[in-house]
């Protein structure tokens, strides 16, 4: 029988390999093994009065924890993308040709929901097509399976446990089916893509017929996006923001001398706190032709690379609905993009240029306004038009 030997150089090895082991091990909460977990799910779910059929049936096809799903969500933080690069990617001459069609083809359902909730047209067709590419896709994923998964991995137990709770609470509720309650692997559903406790909190049942379906229902999808804006304080007529030059003494100045904001999303603490326009033109901060700065409400600095956002308390609404900058101002762009008369090649066009930095591209921006052409982006922001019935805007966390 082997003995471990101290003295010796393999033994003392393994010694330390087993020390080192029982000690994570002792670090280590103990963990309950996936059907462990799923029975106290289904205590909890009860005692919350949900039907004992729809627990048995939510849960009882989950018999393993899906190694797609951890997966995926480990591999989620690692992966980078700059601001310009994102953009230059989904605010594209197609995407906003089809966003432009959508705006047309749902013309008479957008305003009187924009009416409703004061929220424009435009912004609920720009989230529909960042969040499901215009309901075209929306996740095969069945949602409690990876709600399982998610809220069963240590990694963010307690934020999924509730999720989990919320899907089976909707499916008690009767406003979707099991086999139908789908999205992506982070559990958000639908072409929305609403985790479920915002599901509970901003899903409209605007086409009446008793379910609150942002599956399948383009009246509840709209209606369900726009409650979520109006929700979390998207004022209509107020603009989100616009996007800004500064060279890059301004922008080591404001990095040195500018606090950040703070709060739980990332992305509040990746961008200044919010100050008067008088500051940000001391700083150096000007328009995108290079001008001063109009007047403005209070606004909020966001940098990429080389392009610069200052933002106002709309954009608070976006980062709600998805806490990201990539994607909030991807939102905004694409929203402005609809309402502008430019060309969506060359409005897409100032996206693909992502790489030259800013004041280059102001000082060139300057030379060819001076030509007598005009900036399409940096009108349709100070000029958002009216077609926005009654205007009043995102957030993640829908999603987490
Ligand atoms: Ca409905």
């Amino acid at each position: 029988m082997y003995r471990l030997d101290p003295t010796s150089y393999n033994g003392g090895v393994l010694y330390l390999l087993l020390f080192v082991t029982a000690v994570l091990a002792a670090q280590e909460p103990s963990r309950p093994s996936f059907a462990e977990f799923l029975a106290g799910i289904k205590t909890e779910a009860l005692s919350r009065g949900i039907r004992p059929d729809i627990v048995d049936q939510a849960l009882s096809g989950i018999e393993e924890p899906s190694t797609l799903v951890i997966e995926r969500d480990r591999s989620q933080a690692e992966i980078v993308q700059t601001l310009e690069k994102y953009l230059s990617q989904r605010v594209t001459a197609a995407q906003i040709t089809t966003a432009r069609e959508m705006l047309v083809k749902h013309h008479d359902l957008l305003e009187e929901i924009s009416a409703t909730y004061d929220v424009p047209p435009s912004l609920l067709v720009s989230l529909w097509g960042f969040e499901s590419n215009f309901g075209r896709f929306s996740g095969v994923r069945p949602t409690v399976a990876a709600l399982a998964t998610l809220a069963w991995d240590p990694r963010r137990s307690t934020l999924f446990r509730r999720e989990l709770l919320s899907a089976l609470d909707i499916l008690n509720r009767g406003d979707i089916d099991l086999a139908d309650m789908k999205g992506s692997w982070a559990g958000a559903m639908g072409q929305v893509q609403f985790i479920p406790s915002s599901y509970l909190k901003y899903a409209e049942d605007y086409d009446g017929d008793g379910r609150r379906d942002i599956w399948n229902s383009t009246p509840d999808v709209f209606a369900s996006m726009a409650n979520y804006m109006h929700g979390a304080g998207w004022k209509n007529g107020e603009s989100w923001g616009r996007e800004v030059s500064l060279d890059a003494d301004a922008r080591k100045k404001i990095a040195n001398d500018i606090p950040r904001r703070a709060g739980s999303c990332q992305a509040l603490r990746d961008m200044t706190a919010m100050l008067p326009v008088a500051r940000w033109r001391e700083l150096g901060v000007r328009t995108l032709a290079g001008d001063e700065l109009p007047e403005m409400a209070d606004a909020g600095l966001v940098t990429g690379e080389s392009r610069a956002f200052l933002v106002h308390r709309n954009y608070d609404a976006l980062l709600d609905y998805n806490c990201a900058h990539s994607y909030a101002i991807g939102v905004a762009l694409l929203a402005d993009s609809m309402t502008s008369s430019e060309e969506p090649k060359k409005i897409a066009k100032a996206n693909a240029n992502a790489k030259k930095p800013a004041v280059r591209k102001a000082k060139r921006r300057a030379a060819t306004s001076r030509a007598g052409k005009s900036d399409s982006t940096r009108r349709s922001q100070a000029n958002p038009r009216p077609q926005r019935a009654p205007e009043k805007q995102t957030a993640d966390t829908r999603k987490s």
